[in-house]
């Protein structure tokens, strides 16, 4: 049973006011804002070949152009987010998080494949003034990944105020040396989130319990609004980052072509060219566009020009588009040793007005483990939904779509991904290994990657068990 008419009525009110709150510029105003690059944060390493990183999550400000400056959160005392970790494949790498807020938070590698205990979720709690200490071995390839809190209940909030950052694995492919790689000149970090502001030029979150999560209409890249970054005239990569509390982009490139070369967990077989490319919250993607001698310009189709790319005449990129650029090694069914389904829904009761985010009937319980994974185990999961719109996301593993309503992925979607889209129009079928960590203390999460429906319950966990 549903809640009825009542609810509805408020949604539609809630959604007249959230379109009324769209103020992005116009496509044909100039972009008139240069974009922030977060800096590069390398590793320091000690006298054994260890590659350590500090961080520390604090309040700060930064100049949003709203007349004053916001008060923000971010890491390394930065004006917001946090900075880009350039992590090596093959290192062990030890990140101390130091949280100089004043409440818990805890701070997680969204895509890496790490042990439990360094993997940042919920049971990793950082109290204030305290630090934590994540150690180990970067055991997979090249990718773009990201960083944010994940304390239960104040995962979107923290995020809001500015609390993540990108994090580049890098490895040794030949296959993908000539590609453009020069941090900030031609390979772009592209954070986006939507935001809106007080009148007082603060942030103004808040959570929306409706199926959509809250979707806000400025949107930001990196912190900047309007922006424009300069960029040589030939290939420019850009890793693009779905940081939003729940907006689902649909973004295409006017001007030039889109050509993807990278999902979630690394670079695809090869390069797809692409007309609209749907980025989830959680979600990333590494895109090659082929700048011309006037401004191509990444727009979303709902919110037009999110980021204008600048031609500098005086400099040519020297970026090579390869045609194959890794092996992706399919998951043979003969492998699958287990079927689990996730279904992804409002449980409420017909006499509740507000609605239950539940994944398989349960809302997110700290002191239960919904899923017992075997060590070694090949599973298949099937990721269905009810009402609203989601995001599955498993920690630990990187899976591979085996199909979308029954179909088998196309190409831009076949490589490794540890988000993906559903709703009730969108069943995903998924396969991953589980052979890496085995986790019997510390749980591993899977939740929704909306953070409203995550902080409301959309959560559970799961152990991987060596028996
Ligand atoms: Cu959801």
């Amino acid at each position: 049973m549903r809640a009825g008419v009542v609810f509805w009525v408020v949604s539609a009110i809630a959604l007249l006011t959230a379109c009324g709150g769209v103020n992005q510029v116009p496509l044909d105003a100039p972009a008139d804002a240069p974009l922030r690059i977060p800096e590069l944060l390398e590793p320091t390493y000690d006298s054994e070949g260890v590659a350590h990183y500090d961080l520390s999550i604090g309040r700060s400000r930064h100049d949003y152009r709203r007349g004053t400056l916001t008060d923000t959160y971010s890491y390394n005392g930065l004006p917001v987010l946090g900075p880009t970790l350039l992590l090596r494949a093959g290192d062990s790498v030890v990140i101390s998080v130091t949280n100089e807020l004043d409440e818990v938070t805890t701070t997680h590698w969204h895509g890496a494949d790490v042990p439990a205990e360094g993997d940042g979720g919920p049971h990793s709690l950082i109290e204030p003034g305290e630090a934590w200490v994540a150690d180990f071995d970067v055991i997979q390839p090249a990718a773009t990944l990201w960083y944010h809190p994940h304390a239960h209940g104040l995962t979107a909030e923290h995020v809001y105020r500015g609390a993540a950052g990108l994090i580049i694995i890098e490895d040794d492919n030949p296959a993908v040396a000539a590609l453009p790689a020069t941090y900030g000149v031609d390979d772009i970090p592209v954070i986006l989130q939507d935001r809106d502001f007080t009148e007082d030029g603060q942030l103004d979150f808040a959570i929306d319990e409706g199926e959509n999560g809250n979707l806000d209409g400025t949107i930001t890249v990196n912190g900047t609004i309007n922006p424009f970054v300069e960029v040589p005239q030939g290939l420019v990569r850009l890793r693009l980052l779905n940081g939003s509390q729940a907006r689902i982009y649909r973004l295409g490139v006017e001007g030039a072509q889109m050509t993807k070369i990278a999902s979630d967990g690394g670079y695809l077989a090869s390069p797809v060219v692409l007309e609209e490319l749907v980025l989830a919250p959680g979600d990333r993607a590494e895109i090659i566009v082929n700048v011309g001698t006037e401004s191509a310009s990444l727009v979303d189709r709902a919110l037009g020009r999110v980021l204008e790319l600048r031609p500098d005449a005086s400099a040519v990129g020297t970026g090579v588009l390869p045609d194959k650029l890794t092996t992706i090694e399919r998951i043979p069914d003969s492998e699958i040793t287990v079927d689990r389904r996730f279904h992804m829904d409002d449980v409420r009761n017909f006499w509740e007005f507000d609605p239950t985010w539940a994944i398989n009937g349960l809302q997110m319980d700290k002191s239960r483990i919904d899923v017992r994974v075997r060590f070694g185990a090949t599973e298949r999961w099937t990721l269905s939904a009810g009402e609203g719109q989601h995001v599955f996301h498993p920690h630990q593993t990187q899976f591979l779509i085996l199909s979308i309503n029954g179909e088998p992925p196309p190409p831009e979607d076949s490589g490794w991904e540890d988000s993906v889209w559903v709703n009730a129009d969108r069943e995903v079928v998924i396969v991953a290994r589980f052979n890496t960590y085995v986790a019997e203390d510390i749980p591993y999460m899977f939740h929704c990657h909306i953070l409203d429906h995550e902080d409301l319950g959309m959560m559970g966990q799961f152990l991987v068990i060596d028996e």
